[in-house]
């Protein structure tokens, strides 16, 4: 049951709630709060786990902050001197030459951001290693000393006037690691210089500024040094609507301190519309993998009060924000997280063979959960050293978009009856859940085939409060519970296999308070059936499951197109017949331990291509009985563990192989050998295989060749001409593709009776 409220609705003054011994507030009050809302609340002594609970739900974002919550998906851009060096992370001592850009395309960036549905970038206008992207009057470490436009180029120019012409914000990260500012023997970095009075800016002849506007601090020369530039950045490059501050240090010099409340001065005077990320306003989800907490909450506890700390501690743990952290907390406050990943192996570009590009599906799938996850979206995308976005990324950032706006831009409640304050898509209406039972029914005209739903809380006006809920669908006659889940909060995106149905309930199951919705809509996702993939532990027991992006910087461990395409179906047969949705359904895991096994994807919008893989014997009873010694990382069991991203790798050998015990004598047709997919020192392009009967004395049986490892380092198969019944096996290799002395197996199959 509800009642339906918009924000203009209802101005009660605040009546103190007698009992709770909370502060007597005077402001207008929201019908549905029985406190004054805030962005930080103090919580005191004599607080009970009731108050406290009922301080964070009426915990709010600023306005800042709300505006930033709603730009949802925002780009990051990585470019730099490590672009040019291959580099993550710079030493500061790059002559700034390196940085040899000569093209430059900043508006093909913001039509490929705007295709993928981005509304901000955020740019690295310093990085670690301390070379600027603009035209600083306060160094010369930077674009002004390249060839770049003869030094008078200046990216963050270029940059803002994209932004302006496709509508897009514009954040800076200005790094407080400076390497250069720490290894230049005249660098301000730790050089343990007083704090005196300063005037920000600092005046350079002949270098003017527009803006007339002064601070004065008391601080030390690099914090001064990185005022100016903060003030330039605030100043000089239109509306500035994030400011970046990045917690990593490669180096430290001098115990050197920020004096972070005084550049807060600086940008809430200079900026006042700018949230900062990794301070008061935004704070990093604590990893840079694209994973998510499958319940985010805002409302964190500090110890002190954030409003006047300096330093800001990364916040990594799962249970953030639960009700028994807040309880410990004597401060409650308001600070979202941004999920920031990159689309490539690492934030800087550094070529378009080896580093791997983002599926759709994964970037489709981070999106959902972190959007989706009350959370914002911050992909970085590496502009490459022609000054340009790359074929792949481009088209990854198009097809997301694509992807998004077919399914989120279609509402399928857009003609449905039911509560009007969460269907008007307006974020200022809501509905108060504030009487039993705690529910929203929806009917549409026709029924509707729908796989999310995407639901929001009032969350600027009452906080974040529901802490479980459940839908339902009105199936047969009965209603069906389609899915639960935990927080709302700004947005929460549900994903279920597509269910068919005229008639939908939300449930709030519980809530830290009143709750108050103020969106509901339904979406279709077109599934895709997807790619599939077979493997085998070492046991032999068989896995299918959709196939994972080969991506490995920083793993989510998510298989997006699992998530993404909920409801499909797996079939598969083990006889070497083409499997169809009358084959056996994959539920889990079984035994295979010879023949072919085959697998489809099936869903409501077809079915995918034939996976089929060739199932080696078990191995848990393979001893090795000699090989070539191996490296201390990369032991010989890792080639028989079932894990082909394990590998195990010799040390350099004259003589590289390995004699195996296969447990009992087999008949053996041949054998798999699948190399390291990510670094190509040993891969085995010519061998010999050897059987024996005492493990002893070995006789030659075949010989094979296995041509472009290196660029196609995928599973490779050797057959022999008759079977050969052994109990010891012994594969030696006599060339290494691309030369070497060392042998690296990732995973080693042998195909018996
Ligand atoms: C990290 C940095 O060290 C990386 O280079 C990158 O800028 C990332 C976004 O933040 O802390």
């Amino acid at each position: 049951m509800y009642s339906i409220h918009s924000v203009t609705m209802y101005k009660h003054i605040f009546i103190m709630l007698l009992g709770l011994g909370l502060p007597l507030g005077t402001h207008a009050q929201q019908k549905g709060n029985v406190l004054p809302v805030k962005s930080t609340y103090p919580v005191v002594p004599t607080d009970t786990k009731e108050q406290i609970l009922l301080k964070a739900a009426h915990t709010v974002p600023t306005a800042n902050q709300y505006r930033a919550l709603q730009n949802e998906f925002i780009a990051f851009i990585h470019f730099g001197p490590n672009t040019f060096t291959r580099m993550e992370w710079g030493n500061g001592m790059e002559d700034p030459k390196v940085f040899a850009l000569k093209t430059l395309d900043t508006d093909q960036w913001c039509t490929s951001m705007k295709a993928a549905g981005m509304k901000m970038v955020i740019i690295t206008a310093k990085h670690h290693d301390g070379f600027v992207l603009w035209q600083s009057r306060y160094t010369t470490h930077g674009i002004m000393s390249t060839p770049y436009k003869d030094g008078k180029g200046d990216i963050l120019k270029e940059l803002s006037a994209s932004c302006k012409k496709h509508g897009l914000k514009l954040g800076v990260y200005l790094s407080p690691a400076d390497l250069y500012q720490i290894e230049n023997p005249k660098g301000l970095y730790g050089n343990l210089s007083s704090h005196t009075e300063r005037t920000i800016p600092r005046v350079v002849p002949g270098r003017p500024f527009a803006n007339k506007t002064t601070f004065t601090f008391k601080v030390d020369d690099y914090n001064e040094y990185f005022l100016n530039q903060l003030f330039e950045l605030l100043t000089e490059y239109g509306p500035i609507d994030e400011v970046w501050f990045d917690g990593a240090h490669p180096k430290r010099k001098g115990n050197q301190q920020y004096d972070y409340l005084a550049w807060k001065k600086l940008i809430q005077t200079l900026a006042p519309k700018a949230v900062v990320f990794g301070k008061q306003d935004i704070r990093w989800c604590g990893n840079e993998d694209g994973a998510t907490r499958p319940t985010e909450w805002n409302v964190i506890p500090y110890e002190q009060d954030p409003a006047t700390m300096n330093n800001f501690a990364d916040l990594t743990n799962a249970t953030l924000g639960e009700r028994e952290e807040l309880y410990k907390g004597k401060f409650l406050h308001y600070q979202q997280a941004e999920t920031n990943t990159s689309i490539r192996e690492g934030w800087f570009y550094r070529d378009d063979t080896d580093q791997k590009v983002r599926s759709v599906d994964d970037v489709f799938d981070i999106y959902e959960r972190s959007v989706g996850g009350n959370s914002t979206f911050l992909l970085n995308i590496p502009p490459n050293r022609s000054g340009r976005f790359s074929d792949e990324d481009v088209s990854v950032l198009a097809e997301t978009g694509k992807r998004i706006t077919a399914t989120y831009g279609t509402n399928l409640f857009a003609k449905a009856k039911g509560p009007a304050a969460v269907l008007d898509n307006q974020a200022a209406s809501f509905v108060l859940l504030d009487k039993s039972p705690r529910e929203i029914v929806i009917t549409t005209p026709a029924a509707v085939t729908i796989n999310r739903l995407v639901l929001q809380e009032a969350v600027a006006t009452h906080g974040e409060r529901v802490e479980k809920h459940a839908v339902d669908a009105w199936i047969d006659g009965a209603w069906k519970e389609i899915i639960t889940s935990t927080n709302i909060g700004y947005k929460r995106i549900l994903r279920f296999p597509e269910v068919k149905s005229n008639q939908f309930r939300i449930r709030i199951l519980e809530a830290r308070h009143t709750p108050a919705i103020s969106l509901v809509s339904a979406h279709y996702y077109l599934t895709r059936p997807p790619q599939l993939q077979i493997s085998a532990n070492a046991e032999g027991m068989v896995t299918i499951a959709p196939k994972e992006n080969d991506f490995s910087w920083n793993p989510h461990g998510e298989n997006a197109s699992m998530n993404i395409n909920s409801g499909t179906k797996i079939y598969y047969t083990t006889d070497g017949t083409t499997p169809t949705a009358q084959s056996t359904l994959y539920t889990q895991p079984f035994l295979a331990t010879k023949g072919e096994v085959k697998a489809i994807a099936v869903n409501s919008n077809g079915t995918g291509s034939v996976a089929t893989e060739m199932m080696g014997m078990p191995k848990k009873s393979w001893k090795v009985l000699a090989a070539t010694k191996d490296t201390a990382r990369h032991a010989i069991a890792l080639a028989m563990d079932g894990n082909r991203k394990t590998y195990w790798q010799s040390l350099t050998s004259p003589e590289l192989y390995i004699n195996l015990d296969l447990g009992e004598a087999h008949q053996l047709k041949g054998f798999a050998y699948t190399p390291p997919a990510r670094q190509n020192a040993g891969l085995m392009q010519k061998g010999i295989v050897k059987v024996s009967n005492d493990g002893v004395t070995w006789k030659e049986v075949s010989t094979f060749t296995f041509g472009n490892l290196i660029n196609d380092p995928t599973t490779r198969r050797h057959f022999f001409t008759t079977p050969i019944t052994a109990r010891y096996v012994q594969l030696q290799a006599t060339e290494i593709a691309g030369g070497g002395t060392r042998v690296a197996i990732a995973e080693l199959d042998f195909f018996g009776d």
